[in-house]
C-alpha cells in the first residue's frame, strides 16, 4: 500500500455516514474502471463473479494467489475503495492473517469473511444444507485478522449466513453481536428473502453502534429509500456488472454464430477508440514525449495522436504523469 492510499479510510467513512453507501460488483480491472467512471462509490470484489470470470465454481475453487493477481490489477486502476469478498478467509485463522496482509499491500480497502466452513458454497446453492462455522472459531479468525492489520483503517467485515441458511433472527443477532465483540468493523447480514423484511427485523433489534451491510440480490426491487429508513449503512449490488456483460456477450456470440458477420451489431459495440481510452493509450503516447519513442515505432510520437476509428475524433485524455 502506498503511503497516500486512503481508500481504507474512505471505506470507513462511507460506512459511518447516515445514508447508505452503494457499492457495485466488479471482477476485473476493466469492470472496476467502468464502475468507478460511472460514479459508483465503491466496488464489491465478489467471489461469485471473480470465480465465474475465471471459469471456476464459487466453491473456494479460486485460490488466494489467483485472486490476488486480479485484485492487484483492479486496485491499480481505480481510486474508489474495493471491499473484497474473502469467503471463509481461505481456511483457518492463519490463512486469513496472510490474506489481510496481502490485501493491504495491494491497496484493497477491506475484506469480508463469512461464517461458513471451507470449502464454502455460494449462499444460493443448497442454503439450508450449509454448515455454519462455530461462533468461537469464527471469532478467533476475526481477532487474528485484526491483529494482522498494519493499517488500522483496513476494514474487516464479518458476514453471517444465519438468515440465508434458515437459522433465524435470534441466531443472526447472536452471531452479529459476537463478531462485533471480536472486533468486526461492520456486519454483513445476508438474506435470500424476496423482501427487505428480515433485514428490517434485524435492524430493529440491532443494538450495537456498528454498521450493517446488506446484499439485496433477491430483494432487488426494494426502493432505495427503504434501505435508508431501515438504517442499513451499505447496499451491495453483488453481481450485476458480470450479469450485464454475460447477456451482451451472449447476444454478440450468437449473432456471429448465426450470421457469420458482425454487421448489424455496430450500435451494441464499444468502439476501438473506447478500448484505447480505457487502456489509457493516450497517456502512454504523452509519456513518450518525455521518455522517448519505443524501438518498435519509426515515427515521432509527437506528430500524431490516436484517432477513434469509428468517430474519427481525437482521443483527448487528461494526462496524469506519474510522480
Ligand atoms: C458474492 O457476490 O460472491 C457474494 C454474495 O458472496 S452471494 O453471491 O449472494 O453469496
Ligand atoms: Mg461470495
Amino acid at each position: 500500500m502506498e503511503q497516500s492510499d486512503t481508500r481504507a479510510r474512505t471505506l470507513r467513512e462511507l460506512l459511518s455516514q447516515p445514508d447508505p453507501a452503494v457499492f457495485l460488483e466488479a471482477h476485473d480491472a476493466l469492470s472496476a474502471v467502468l464502475v468507478e467512471e460511472a460514479g459508483v462509490q465503491g466496488i464489491w470484489a465478489s467471489s461469485l463473479t471473480l470465480s465465474s470470470a475465471a471459469g471456476v465454481r464459487d466453491n473456494s475453487e479460486l485460490t488466494m494467489t489467483e485472486v490476488l493477481g486480479t485484485l492487484e490489477n483492479m486496485s491499480a486502476r481505480v481510486r474508489i475503495p474495493i471491499l473484497f469478498d474473502g469467503d471463509t478467509g481461505y481456511g483457518s485463522f492463519h490463512h486469513f492473517q496472510l490474506l489481510v496482509k496481502r490485501l493491504e499491500r495491494r491497496g484493497i480497502a477491506g475484506v469480508c469473511i463469512e461464517d461458513k466452513c471451507f470449502p464454502k458454497q455460494n449462499s444460493f446453492l443448497r442454503p439450508t444444507e450449509q454448515r455454519l462455522e462455530d461462533v468461537d472459531t469464527f471469532c478467533g479468525k476475526l481477532r487474528a485478522g485484526k491483529d494482522a492489520r498494519e493499517n488500522p483503517d483496513f476494514v474487516i467485515v464479518a458476514r453471517t449466513e444465519a438468515l440465508v441458511t434458515g437459522r433465524g433472527l435470534d441466531e443472526a443477532l447472536l452471531r452479529g453481536r459476537a463478531y462485533v465483540d471480536a472486533g468486526a468493523d461492520a456486519i454483513l447480514v445476508h438474506s435470500r428473502a424476496k423482501s427487505l423484511e428480515p433485514i428490517r427485523d434485524f435492524m430493529a433489534a440491532w443494538d450495537r453502534p456498528v454498521p450493517i451491510i446488506c446484499v439485496p440480490t433477491t430483494y432487488a426491487s426494494t426502493p432505495p429509500a427503504a434501505f435508508a429508513s431501515a438504517g442499513v449503512s451499505l447496499v451491495i449490488w453483488a453481481n450485476h456488472m458480470l450479469r450485464a456483460g454475460v447477456v451482451a456477450m451472449q447476444r454478440t456470440a450468437r449473432h456471429v454464430a448465426n450470421t457469420g458477420t458482425v454487421a448489424g451489431l455496430e450500435t451494441d459495440l464499444a468502439s476501438l477508440g473506447e478500448l484505447f481510452r480505457l487502456q489509457k493509450a493516450a497517456e502512454l503516447m504523452e509519456a513518450e514525449r518525455y521518455y522517448g519513442t519505443p524501438a518498435s515505432l519509426t515515427g515521432s510520437p509527437k506528430t500524431k495522436m490516436p484517432r477513434d476509428t469509428d468517430t474519427d475524433v481525437v482521443i483527448a485524455l487528461p494526462v496524469r504523469r506519474s510522480s
